[in-house]
């Protein structure tokens, strides 16, 4: 039995090695590539006529089924239905066909729930197009006819789009809730952001030990996980929370990264955003996505340090390695961001860039305090691992205890301090 999907890319430019991935990720696999250079696509069919002859005559004369058409492009609703019309194959466009990705993987409530807005989002103009041709009588069978009916279809959407709206907000505050409490007990809030594929998820686990879904298919992660960081900073374990984030990619509609904004939040809201970028690449795409995943932090108004992991470095040779930061810097991407090349797969450059992130946070502080030797305090210690960063520990006749940590938690840690009949040093 053969299950295989089989899939023709249109595309009018040469660079389609991401469209061709994207199709890889939904199981397609790619028969044949059409490509017709044009500056602005074709206002009726997307590329030429002609060209949309040829595309129909390969689907005929193929000895397997064609099940898809995937358009490297935008299509406007009107193209979308005379190419439909004419090849008589399923048509899908980028931003389709990454919905039907991230349809596929989206398993948690909350991811769902976002991608459902974001597929009814797109399908409005679709159906405004469908309610009109039906109308016009082309497209008789819509909805069975009949205009009250249509009208009613497209109230349904609105009112869909209300529920989910609000089911999200619920869900986001909760979700506010949660990482308010791990802020006020002295966490800081890391994030992984970048490009789809460019290793976040591979990170996420070598520093906290978890085993996230790590795949070489693009937008493997559509929901956020927190871990705290294991790794230790300098040999001492520091109060880190880190999360995995969904990747960016190129020319994503505005209303599609609003419909994912409660998980694009843990950007904002970081105390340190790790821009993890494939670094394995070619300079010029390396570049892009780059750009593409700065200017996604500057439009979600992160204005908290990022710090740059260049990923994948076992994949190239070191010299490289130099070239690449130099030209990245050349192209005003590095500024003065730190920037720490690392193989997530090797675990090469880890510490340094764990050193960098701890570097980074901001207002971190320093006290040392002295308890009285006894049970109570033994416990508020162990509370002072979990919450702080414990630099330096003496027993003695009392407890003398360096720490580092948020400045959020100065007061409630002299309080205690106090409580116990300890001291600030
Ligand atoms: N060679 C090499 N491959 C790596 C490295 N880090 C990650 N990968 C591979 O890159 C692919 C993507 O890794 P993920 O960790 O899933 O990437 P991601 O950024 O989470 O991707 P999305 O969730 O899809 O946005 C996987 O096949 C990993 O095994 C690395 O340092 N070197
Ligand atoms: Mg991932």
């Amino acid at each position: 039995m053969n299950n295989q999907k089989n899939a023709i890319i249109v595309s009018i430019n040469d660079n389609i090695s991401e469209i061709n991935k994207l199709a890889d990720s939904l199981d397609y696999n790619v028969v044949k590539e059409f490509i017709q250079h044009r500056k602005i696509p074709d206002v009726n069919f997307y590329i030429g006529s002609g060209k949309v002859d040829d595309v129909r005559e390969y689907i005929d004369s193929s000895l397997e089924d064609i099940d898809l058409i995937i358009v490297d492009g935008e299509l406007k609703p009107s193209q979308w239905f005379t190419l439909e019309k004419k090849l008589q194959v399923d048509v899908y466009d980028r931003i389709r066909l990454i919905l039907a990705i991230f349809e596929e993987r989206a398993e948690r409530k909350e991811a769902k729930l976002q991608v459902k807005l974001a597929q009814l989002q797109y399908e409005r103009p679709y159906v405004r197009e469908l309610i009109h041709r039906a109308r016009a009588g082309e497209h008789p069978g819509f909805m069975a006819g009949g205009e009250y009916q249509v009208d009613d279809y497209y109230e349904m959407i609105k009112k869909q789009m209300k529920k989910i709206r609000g089911d999200l907000k619920k869900i986001r505050s909760d979700r506010e809730l949660h990482r308010q409490t791990r802020y006020k007990s002295g966490f800081y809030l890391v994030s992984l952001a970048g490009y789809t594929n460019a290793g976040k998820s591979s990170l996420l686990n070598i520093l906290s030990g978890e085993k996230i879904k790590v795949e070489g298919k693009l937008f493997s992660t559509l929901s956020t996980t927190t871990r705290r960081i294991q790794k230790r900073v300098n040999g001492k374990k520091a109060p880190i929370l880190l999360t995995d984030t969904v990747g960016f990619i190129e020319n994503l509609p505005s209303w599609i990264i609003d419909a994912f904004h409660s998980t694009l939040e843990e950007i904002e809201v970081a105390d340190v955003v790790v821009l993890v970028t494939d670094g394995s690449e070619d300079k010029e795409i390396v570049e892009k996505k780059l750009r593409v995943s700065l200017n996604e932090l500057t439009d979600l108004g992160v204005t908290t340090s990022v710090v740059i992991a260049l990923n994948k470095i076992d994949l190239i040779e070191k010299e490289k390695v130099d070239t690449l930061l130099y030209y990245l810097d050349q192209q005003d991407l590095l500024n003065d961001r730190l920037c720490v090349p690392v193989s997530v797969k090797e675990k090469k450059g880890i510490d340094l860039l764990l050193e960098n992130i701890y570097k980074s946070l901001p207002h971190v502080i320093e006290m040392t305090l002295k308890l009285p030797l006894n049970k109570t305090s033994q416990a508020f210690v162990s509370q002072l691992y979990k919450k702080t960063r414990v630099s330096h520990i003496n027993y003695n006749h009392s407890i003398t205890i360096n720490i580092e940590c948020n400045s959020k938690i100065r007061k409630k840690i002299q309080s205690k301090c106090e409580t116990l009949q300890g001291s600030i040093i």
